[in-house]
């Protein structure tokens, strides 16, 4: 841990303050505040701040088009261990030290549970001690801020680069790196060994910005690296002939900075949906390649044998957006380091392991041909080599025509990008236990059986220092009181929790707990759209990305039902209920708006209705993401897990919910199964259909939804409000929603499990009625979630598939 006390703390950040701004502490804004803070900490970290380890460890490296690491101030305080000095110093200075901690920007470089789950594996790496780095884009816009205007989702674009720089980036311009883009290649036979000649070639500089990764309490410190795309500065060296950025006219050099500067203008604003544009893959391979190369760079810098590669050096992939580090690692082993092709091939596959997310194949990356040709013609040849390499050996095991097409790389059109990864890898692996067998089973049956011992599992995590420490320090304290402090570092210590179950004390507190994180959440509501919450009610919570398959229809489809059964019944007996929903859908995701609209229309009506007495509120958090997640999750009484069963690979809000004690309402779907097996079937609610059963549908087909609505009268009232303006200001959006239900025949079986979903609802609302037990719900769900520390993953992918067969590592 950082050694530092309050007289010297107090003494740098005043020198650091006049150093920075020639200005006292006094006048000081809490932007210039919070930069020096950073600032000071820097300080304190940079000595073990060195990359470079080669000689003594292996070294992995994440690759990820998205890191969605959220505010880093708190959980840097927390990993040093110097939260409280820093604290103490800054009161008696008059500085709250709570203030900067809200100041700082929120970096949403990522989607969701892809970007948020490549954040909580770099807190893991360095707090379990490996080398581990990750290597990204420095996009200058991260994901789009969401604003509701007459209850549709507008998007703002984010600027989280505007106080002229994020503070804890470290611009890096002497490892700055050139990616080249489009030219010619010629193939020179020179002697009997190919020598390589790309030509007119656009050269884009990667400039990288490193951010500190701090171990917990271990003295670890990994390096985020981030690639910002700009032209060629002049000083950069001497510009290869080949080169074409030696422009002649002033509109030329225009267009070369317009070319270099929007490959990290933005992040693509997709979850689990790809688009094919051809600006993301130029932002793939910019990444990859700078990647690559500051990867050998370094590594030939130690003078180790490039032979040797895979003993020092693991690569992972985190979904397909970075696979282009297969042909880009064999281009620089051929075409730079002269080995042969099976060497080169050897050592590739040795490197890379590859995760994949999700089974959905219209999430799944294809690039055209004819784009990445153009684009990418050096590693074009290298793919279509792999690939004819690859079906001659399936031909050789005699697979039929059809098989074989299906394997293949690329096919008449396209570049399939999952397969490519499977071939260029050594291990394959889903993200939850039913994700890696339908992976086995269904999707990558072919290449499964072709050779199984790739495939393995590793469940998602999420760092419980964010997530519980950080996020719900209260219930923290409490478990820490229980059992002692070792939970922190091993969360399999949780368990021990589980002798507290009958302990009213114990138990209260819990209750007490989670009451205060709610009137807190409720303060905010309150404050931020004027609707009041009653803190006593359930705090029922859908907190994700939008997307059908999630099926927040389902969610207020129930919620209008309710809503009948009121106004029926005034006495219709339930416990008070706070719906909440946080979720960005996709700008071009049609849908997924008009369901948003539908919320925030159906939540107008609901909350300004006197006649159901407050029993329901529905509220629409603008803008989800990190930190809005840290406040609402600590605050959940119920976690919705609702998706179509099969469809969501794991999800890793689930975890996050079930550690702050939120009793988990789901289909058996992604780790929803793998929490239920945890905790057991009375301390979870589970409704809706099998995997079997939709894997049924899909392939034999035999839903109607149709005969389910003209048979079900709750099903038939709910459906037929969504265009009869019983709910106002909805009627284009009721109508699409409509007909994706009724005309397009409910592909996500909203309807099928409806009923289902019904009765789950009501078992919510009898257990909450009962506060002991609930709250020893609450509390076996916490005793058991420590499996779900992405240490845990961590560990497994290390001692799986990055450290497999190094010393130590049995
Ligand atoms: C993404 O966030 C996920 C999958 C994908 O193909 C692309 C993106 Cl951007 C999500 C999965 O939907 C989710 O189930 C999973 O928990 C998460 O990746 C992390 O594995």
């Amino acid at each position: 841990m950082a050694k530092i006390n309050k007289n010297k703390f107090k003494q740098s950040f005043e020198t650091k303050m006049y150093s920075l701004y020639a200005q006292s502490i006094n006048d000081a804004t809490d932007e210039q505040l919070l930069n020096v803070l950073c600032s000071v900490i820097k300080d304190i970290i940079s000595k073990k701040w060195v990359d470079n380890k080669l000689d003594s460890q292996k070294e992995v490296y994440y690759f990820s088009i998205e890191f969605l690491l959220g505010r880093q101030l708190k959980s840097n305080l927390l990993n040093l261990g110097i939260e409280n000095v820093v604290r103490e110093s800054l009161k008696e200075l008059n500085i709250d030290l709570d203030n900067l901690i809200n100041a700082e920007s929120d970096p949403a470089l990522g989607n969701g549970g892809l970007g948020r789950l490549a954040a909580c594996f770099l807190d893991s790496m360095a707090s379990l001690n490996i080398s581990g780095h990750g290597y990204g884009i420095r996009y200058k816009h991260g994901l789009f801020e969401q604003k509701f205007i007459n209850g549709y989702q507008v998007e703002v674009p984010d600027n989280w680069l505007t106080q002229g720089g994020y503070v804890w980036e470290t611009v890096r311009p002497n490892k700055a790196i050139v990616v080249k883009f489009e030219g010619n290649v010629n193939l020179i036979d020179k002697n009997g060994r190919l020598e390589v000649n790309h030509t007119d070639y656009l050269p884009i500089m990667a400039m990288p910005y490193d951010i500190p990764i701090i171990g917990y309490g271990n003295n670890s410190i990994n390096t985020l690296r981030l690639f910002k795309s700009e032209v060629l500065s002049r000083d950069f060296g001497p510009l290869t002939v080949n080169a074409r950025n030696s422009y002649g006219s002033y509109e030329d050099a225009l267009k070369y900075k317009y070319y270099a500067e929007e490959i990290s203008q933005v992040l693509y604003p997709n979850d689990s949906n790809y688009a094919g544009r051809l600006l993301r893959l130029k932002q793939e391979y910019f990444f990859v390649s700078a990647g690559i190369q500051d990867i050998i760079r370094k590594y030939k810098k130690k003078k180790l044998d490039i032979k040797k590669l895979n003993e020092k050096v693991a690569i992972h992939i985190n979904d397909t957006h970075p696979t282009l580090c297969i042909p880009e690692l064999m281009r620089i082993l051929l075409d730079e380091e002269g080995l042969s092709w099976d060497e080169a091939w050897d050592i590739t596959i040795n490197t890379i392991s590859y995760t994949n997310h999700t089974i959905m194949t219209e999430a799944m990356e294809r690039w055209p041909k004819e784009m990445v040709k153009r684009l990418l013609p050096r590693i074009y040849m290298i793919i279509e080599e792999i690939n004819k390499r690859y079906v001659n050996e399936l031909e050789e095991r005699k697979y039929d025509h059809e098989k074989i097409y299906r394997m293949s790389i690329i096919d008449n059109n396209d570049i399939k990008m999952a397969n490519l990864s499977i071939v260029g890898s050594h291990s394959v692996n889903g993200v939850a236990k039913l994700h890696t067998e339908l992976l086995k089973k269904e999707v990558l049956k072919d290449f499964y059986e072709h050779e199984p011992e790739k495939f393995n599992n590793k469940t998602n995590g999420i760092a419980h220092r964010r997530w519980l420490i950080s996020a719900n320090s209260e219930l923290s304290d409490l478990i820490t009181g229980l059992i002692s402090e070792d939970w922190k570092t091993d969360t399999n210590k949780l368990k021990e929790l589980e002798i507290y179950r009958n302990n009213k004390d114990v138990l209260e507190k819990i209750g007490e707990i989670k009451y205060s994180n709610k009137e807190r959440l409720a303060k905010f509501i309150k404050e931020k759209y004027d609707i009041d919450v009653n803190p006593n009610s359930i705090f029922d919570v859908q907190v994700k990305r939008l997307h059908a398959y999630k099926r927040q229809l389902l969610n207020a489809l129930h919620i209008l039902h309710l809503y009948h059964e009121l106004l029926e019944n005034p006495n219709f007996d339930m416990e008070p209920r706070t719906f909440i929903f946080g979720a960005k859908a996709a700008p071009g995701y049609y849908l997924a708006k008009c369901i948003i609209k539908f919320i925030n229309s159906l939540a107008d009506k609901i909350n300004n209705d006197p006649r159901i007495d407050n029993k329901i509120k529905v509220v629409f958090i603008e803008n989800y993401g990190v930190s809005i997640a840290e406040l609402i999750i600590p605050a959940a009484d119920v976690s919705e897990q609702i998706s179509t069963t099969t469809k969501e690979a794991s999800g890793t809000g689930n975890m996050k919910f079930m550690m702050n004690g939120a009793i988990t309402l789901a289909t058996l779907d992604g780790a929803n199964i793998e929490i239920f097996d945890q905790v057991g079937k009375d301390n979870i609610v589970i409704f809706g259909l099998s995997a079997n059963e939709v894997l049924n549908y899909n392939k034999f087909g035999g839903y109607s939804a149709l005969d389910l609505y003209n048979s079900n009268r709750n099903i038939k009232r709910v459906v037929d409000d969504l265009i009869n303006g019983f709910i106002p200001n909805m009627e284009k959006e009721g109508r699409e929603i409509y007909d994706s239900l009724i005309t397009y025949n409910d592909e996500y079986f909203v309807l099928r499990d409806i009923e289902n979903y019904i009765e789950a609802q009501e078992k919510i609302d009898k257990l909450y009625k009962n506060k002991d037990k609930w709250n020893e719900m609450a509390l076996i769900n916490i005793a058991n979630s420590g499996v779900f520390s992405s240490d845990r993953t961590i560990a497994e992918y290390a001692h799986d598939i990055w450290f497999k067969g190094c010393e130590g590592n049995e």
